[in-house]
């Protein structure tokens, strides 16, 4: 290609409103899925037509991890594990911005796993966006802990033994307001969940399983990132509303996929908020909100009864 071809190729790119063409080529195998993912994240974005200055990338280490590096948003690639805890100070900082978390099946469940549940037991007000492909790919095809068992891996040459997570089912239990499961096949659906949980407040959590040809498919001898998508289209079905208990999955068997849970629940700032005004009254600055956003919102309060003078008592 040549370089005018190539210079237009990345002006022209549906996206390259929402990445950073500079930075293309990426560095994700053929067939990989992640790519699939961030484009699903930039089109929910796009779709909803939100502020890029409002929203931010966190990633963590690994493959998964890289995302970070290819959006045209403020983002951060942190530490292994540690997405969770940056985008949560960055959500208590900022919390007028969008905070997207992005990160792999070992890194946000194996060495993160403890701020992914806490972080779900506050109902902090995070897009958690898990690229679950079984294995730890960037490291050369670990096992983590949702790599289904009898799956071949770098550690468990002889077929995993150990009883995997089932992610909807960790996040449910640790009290995420919003979970959804897909694979990277069904773009539209994740654009969706994602579009949808960007339209809310609390924890969302997004799974989408995705085929790691390089390490998971070759070592299990199940093809390329084609006969993934084959076996994403034959084995998965949509089950909205499945109660989480059910929706483990075996080494190549059914995968349940759909929106699982979405319940309101006050997030850890609102809760923040509450208890304290509860407590201290009036004096209470409420977190997140400047002194002037205070008065419009006692205002708005007032408005209905009078008390601004303007609108006589909601008559
Ligand atoms: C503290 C620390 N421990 C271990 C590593 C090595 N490491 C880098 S990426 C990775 C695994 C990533 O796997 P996953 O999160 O599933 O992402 P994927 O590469 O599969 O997308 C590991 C163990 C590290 N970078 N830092
Ligand atoms: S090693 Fe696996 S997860 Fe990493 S880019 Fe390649 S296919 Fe994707
Ligand atoms: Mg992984």
């Amino acid at each position: 290609m040549s370089k005018v071809e190539d210079d237009r190729y990345r002006q022209e790119n549906p996206m390259s409103e929402y990445l950073r063409m500079e930075r293309m080529p990426h560095i994700w195998c053929p067939g990989c899925g992640i790519g699939s993912v961030v484009t699903c994240m930039a089109d929910a974005i796009k779709k909803g037509g939100y502020d890029h200055d409002k929203i931010a990338v966190v990633s963590g280490i690994g493959c998964t991890g890289r995302v970070a590096g290819y959006v045209k948003f403020d983002s951060m690639h942190t530490t292994h594990g540690r997405a969770i805890p940056v985008a949560t100070g960055l959500k208590l900082a900022r919390p007028d911005m969008k905070v997207i978390v992005f990160s792999g099946d070992g890194d946000l469940t194996g060495i993160g796993g403890n701020h992914f549940i806490h972080a779900a037991r506050r109902n902090m007000d995070l897009i958690v966006i898990c690229v679950n492909n079984f294995t730890y790919g960037m490291t050369g095809g670990q096992v983590t802990p949702t790599t289904p068992q009898s799956a071949n891996a770098s550690t468990t040459p002889y077929g995993n033994y150990e009883y995997p997570f089932s992610l909807p089912f960790l996040a449910d239990a640790a009290g995420a307001t919003y979970i959804a499961r897909w694979t990277s096949l069904h773009a539209r659906n994740i654009t969706q969940s994602i579009g949808e949980a960007l339209n809310r407040t609390g924890f969302s959590f997004i799974e989408v399983i995705t085929p790691c040809t390089t390490l998971y498919q070759r070592r299990n001898r199940l093809g390329d990132g084609l006969d993934a998508m084959q076996y994403y289209h034959d084995d998965a079905d949509i089950q909205h509303g499945a109660d989480t208990r059910t929706v483990g999955i075996d080494f190549q068997g059914k995968i349940a996929m759909g929106k699982f849970v979405d319940r309101p629940k006050p997030t850890y700032l609102e809760a923040v908020n509450t208890r304290y005004a509860n407590v201290i009254g009036d004096d209470y600055q409420l977190y997140g909100k400047n002194p002037l956003e205070k008065e419009k919102e006692k205002e708005a309060a007032a408005c209905g009864q009078g008390g601004c003078g303007s609108c006589g008592g909601g008559e």
